[in-house]
């Protein structure tokens, strides 16, 4: 891998020099991508994980990626460098596109399929989202308590109480949200 072949004064030699940087490219299978990450979409608040997975005839490092970043654990996001990637409480800030990176014994490398993580604000009670709570979101906020999907901004406006879904818990604030009003 050290050395090299270079014309120099007219004679075709065998060349290395001190100053040169040698890379090792990389040999070998990649590793192969078995499970690709969903897209999900869920209300703030939530437990939400990605999951990618890979095959390869060695040691296998995953590194997850957040519009192409790479991330690290943070209080409320963990498995990072795990085939699970999770948050605990999911922010509108964890909005965005993921994808994971598989490193088979450092060398080789394969990349998970692009995911797509939507968040939707909770704790408005505006159901119909025209930017006021009154007697005209209740039967959002109904059809919510009732039929909890699919997730969706309407849905979500709907849970009062912070943990992710809509449940008979929401409905007193509800009802303290709408007399306010
Ligand atoms: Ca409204
Ligand atoms: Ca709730």
């Amino acid at each position: 891998m050290f050395g090299g072949r270079r014309i120099y004064d007219g004679v075709d030699r065998n060349y290395v020099s001190l100053n040169d940087t040698w890379e090792l490219a990389p040999t070998g299978p990649s590793p192969t991508i078995t499970q690709h990450p969903a897209s999900p979409t869920v209300c703030q608040g939530s437990t939400i994980s990605l999951r990618s997975t890979a095959t390869g005839d060695g040691s296998l490092s995953y590194r997850w990626r957040k519009n192409g970043v790479p991330m690290t654990d943070d209080e409320d996001t963990f498995g990072t460098q795990t085939p699970t990637l999770a948050f605990t409480h999911a922010a509108a800030s964890d909005a965005g596109t993921y994808d994971c990176l598989v490193k088979l014994n450092d060398c080789t490398q394969a990349t998970s399929n692009t995911a797509t993580l939507s968040v939707f604000p909770t704790n408005t009670a505006d159901g119909n989202l025209d930017g006021h709570t009154d007697a005209r979101d209740i039967a959002v906020f109904v059809d919510a308590l009732v039929n909890f999907a699919p997730v969706s901004a309407p849905l979500c406006a709907n849970d009062l109480t912070g943990e992710g879904i809509v449940n008979p818990d929401d409905i007193p604030p509800f009802v303290t949200r709408l007399l306010a009003e």
